[in-house]
């Protein structure tokens, strides 16, 4: 009997490349490779796939040094010989082929080019099926503005916002500010679609506006510029909804802010360590405001069409209140991010998540569902 061959797809053109590498380490540690032919493909910054080592320990981040996939594989472009190993680069034109034989993709990939919706409209194409949301959900959830009509027009608290149109500001600064005013201070100025927290600005004084905008608009000309809500950030995990069964909900867990120098849980507190953040997993809350949270995370997923997992952090207001902030179809994914620490304090180890990712995908039908 043939085991199912995982392809762990990582790297890539976005600004996460050495976090995309550090994940697919984690994800490869974890992959049993007796219930699984394990196949490691990475991008290279360049956007060429090559075939690539699947020995975890390659792809840690140790003593402060970044992996990354290498542009410098010597070997011949041979495409039907992924199946013995034996082709090792791609253009980024040629992948297609590279899909032959592969039972299902783990794509770890953020932003523009895998995150957005893109990867997963080629492997709709090839017939490959893939973990995680799909085309529709991975675009949605990629965009800040279209992610809060749909979760509005499910009737899912959204706070308030105003999206400035590409080149919008520019044009009529006066205007453009007087729609953002009524929204009070602070507001929250970020690119509609960026892999990450890059570019989002906290504003407390309209003065700043400008900049906040003109730093927002180097990742994306599409602006979403939101109300501050005075709330703890809270997080929670939902992963399943395959085969009409209802996704489940994980115990949610907090983001603590330690160090207001990080005036919020921004891209170097995530990843580069520079703290004042902690994760409290799980979030201390009373009983009912943990159901509330589930409900509405739930109900996010279902709103957006999530496939597999997603990451749905909320806000909660002083009196109780659950404002969604957003959804996230790839969340951090090393064994130390909070989705899976939300998983593991809900009796689900690191190792069964990915596996369980995997099965799901696996036995997910191609085509419409
Ligand atoms: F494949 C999954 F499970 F859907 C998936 C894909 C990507 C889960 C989590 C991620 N996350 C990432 O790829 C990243 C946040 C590490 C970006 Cl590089």
């Amino acid at each position: 009997e043939r085991r199912p061959r995982v392809m762990v797809l990582f790297g890539g053109r976005s600004g996460e490349h050495a976090i995309s590498c550090a994940t697919a380490g984690g994800v490869l540690r974890a992959l049993d490779r007796e219930q699984y032919d394990v196949l490691a493909v990475g991008i290279t910054p360049t956007g060429r796939w090559v075939l690539a080592d699947d020995d975890p320990e390659r792809w840690a981040i140790t003593d402060g040094r970044l992996p990354q996939v290498d542009d410098t594989a010597s070997h011949v472009l041979l495409p039907q010989a992924v199946d013995d190993r034996d082709v090792q680069v791609l253009e980024p034109g040629e992948l297609p082929r590279a899909l032959g034989g592969v039972d299902v993709v783990f794509p770890l990939l953020h932003g523009p080019f895998g995150e957005d919706g893109t990867l997963q409209g080629l492997l709709e194409l090839a017939d490959v099926r893939y973990v995680g949301a799909g085309v529709l959900a991975s675009a949605v959830g990629m965009d800040k503005h279209m992610m809060k009509v749909v979760l509005a027009g499910h009737g899912l608290p959204v706070g308030p916002f105003v999206v400035l149109a590409p080149g919008e500001f520019n044009r009529d600064p006066a205007a453009a500010t007087a729609r953002v005013e009524p929204l009070g201070l602070p507001l929250f100025v970020k690119p509609a679609r960026a892999g990450s927290s890059l570019g989002i600005s906290r504003v407390d004084d309209l003065a700043d506006l400008p900049a906040a905008i003109e730093a927002a608009a180097q990742h994306d000309p599409k602006i979403v510029v939101e109300s501050g809500i005075v709330g703890r950030e809270i997080e929670c995990g939902v992963l399943g909804g395959h085969d009409g069964e209802r996704a489940r909900a994980s115990l949610p867990g907090e983001i603590i802010v330690t160090d207001d120098r990080h005036a919020f849980y921004d891209f170097e507190a995530k990843y580069l360590d520079e703290g004042g953040v902690t994760l409290a997993c799980p979030a201390d809350l009373p009983d009912d405001v943990v159901a509330k949270v589930q409900d509405v995370a739930v109900r996010s997923f279902e709103a957006v069409g999530c496939e597999g997992l997603a990451r749905v952090d909320v806000f909660v207001t002083p009196d109780g209140e659950v404002v969604v902030n957003e959804i996230n179809t790839m969340p951090g994914f090393t064994p130390f991010s909070m989705y899976p620490r939300m998983w593991q304090a809900s009796g689900v180890e690191y190792p069964q998540l990915v596996d369980e990712l995997v099965q799901l995908a696996l036995h997910r039908p191609t085509g419409l569902r």
